[in-house]
C-alpha cells in the first residue's frame, strides 16, 4: 500500500481567537490553550501529526501576531519557517486565518492580524486560505450571522480576501466541525503563499530581539520537523538577518 505525502496546513490569527483549541480538537491533542498557555507557546511554532480519513496531516500553530512587540517578530518567524518547510517540497495545502465572531467590531488586533495574514498569504495562494470563525456558542444565532455578512462584504471586513477566493467558515467548536474545515482545504492543490517564495516578506527589522527556543508540541513532532524547528530556532536567534546555511551543521541531537 502506498504511503501518502503529508499535507501541511497552518493556522494564523491574533491570540485568544481559539487556534490551539481547533487543532486541539482536529487532533485529540492537548496543547495548552489560552490561560493555560504560557508565554513561550504563543510565541513558538507548535505543529500536531493527525490522520484524518487516512491522509497523514501536520498542522502548524503559529504563534499569535499580537502580543504587544512581538507583531514583527511572529511574521518572521512563521515566515521563516514556511520558506524552510518549501525548499523541503512540503505540501502546504491551506492557510487558516481565526477571527472570534464574538467581537463586536474589528479592533487593532484583527486589523492588524489580518493584515499580516494577507501579508504572509499573497493574492495568488488566496484560494487555498480559509478565514474561520470561532466562539459561535458564546453568540445569539442572529447576531453572529449579522457579524458574518458584514464582515464577507464589508471593506474593513475580509471582503479582499473573500474577492480573492479565500472561504469564510464557521468552526462550532467541535472535533467533527474542525476536521470538516480540514477535509475542505486538504482538496487544495498545494500552492507556495507569498512568504514562502518573496523573502521580503517578514524581512529582519533593526528592532530585532531574539526568539525563545521552540516547543516541540507533545513530543510529537516528527523527526523531519524537529530539525526544522531546531534550524528555525538558529536561524531566529542569530542577531541580524537568519543565517541558515551556519545552522545547518549544528543538530539538537546531534543526529543532522
Ligand atoms: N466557548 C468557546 N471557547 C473557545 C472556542 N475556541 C476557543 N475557545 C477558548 O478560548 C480560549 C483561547 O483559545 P486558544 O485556542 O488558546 O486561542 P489561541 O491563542 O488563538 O491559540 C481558550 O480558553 C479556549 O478553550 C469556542 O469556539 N468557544
Ligand atoms: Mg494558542
Amino acid at each position: 500500500m502506498s504511503v501518502r505525502r503529508t499535507k501541511f496546513i497552518v493556522v494564523v490569527g491574533p491570540s485568544g481567537t481559539g487556534k490551539t483549541r481547533f487543532i486541539n480538537l482536529a487532533s485529540e491533542q492537548s496543547l495548552p490553550e489560552g490561560n493555560d498557555s504560557v508565554e513561550l507557546c504563543t510565541r513558538t511554532i507548535q505543529t500536531v501529526e493527525l490522520m484524518l480519513d487516512e491522509q497523514p496531516v501536520v498542522l502548524i500553530d503559529a504563534p499569535a501576531f499580537d502580543a504587544p512587540g512581538v507583531r514583527d517578530r511572529s511574521k518572521r518567524t512563521i515566515a521563516t519557517f514556511l520558506r524552510m518547510l518549501h525548499k523541503q517540497e512540503t505540501d502546504l495545502v491551506g492557510i487558516i486565518y481565526m477571527h472570534r465572531i464574538v467581537d463586536n467590531r474589528m479592533g487593532t488586533a484583527s486589523v492588524d492580524g489580518f493584515r499580516a495574514f494577507k501579508e504572509l498569504c499573497g493574492d495568488a495562494a488566496m484560494p487555498n486560505a480559509a478565514i474561520v470563525t470561532t466562539m459561535w456558542d458564546l453568540v445569539q444565532a442572529g447576531v453572529g450571522e449579522a457579524r458574518e455578512s458584514e464582515l464577507r462584504t464589508a471593506d474593513h471586513g475580509f471582503r479582499s480576501a473573500i474577492d480573492g477566493e479565500a472561504k469564510l467558515r464557521r468552526h462550532y467548536n467541535t472535533a467533527e466541525s474542525a476536521k470538516n474545515i480540514l477535509r475542505e482545504l486538504l482538496r487544495n492543490t498545494p500552492k507556495p503563499l507569498r512568504c514562502q517564495v518573496d523573502s521580503d516578506v517578514g524581512s529582519v527589522r533593526s528592532s530585532y530581539v531574539p526568539a525563545p527556543a521552540p516547543k516541540l508540541g507533545n513530543g510529537r513532532v516528527p523527526g523531519c520537523l524537529r530539525k526544522v524547528l531546531y534550524l528555525l530556532y538558529c536561524a531566529t536567534s542569530c542577531d541580524g538577518r537568519p543565517n541558515i546555511e551556519s545552522c545547518m551543521i549544528q543538530s539538537s541531537d546531534g543526529k543532522m
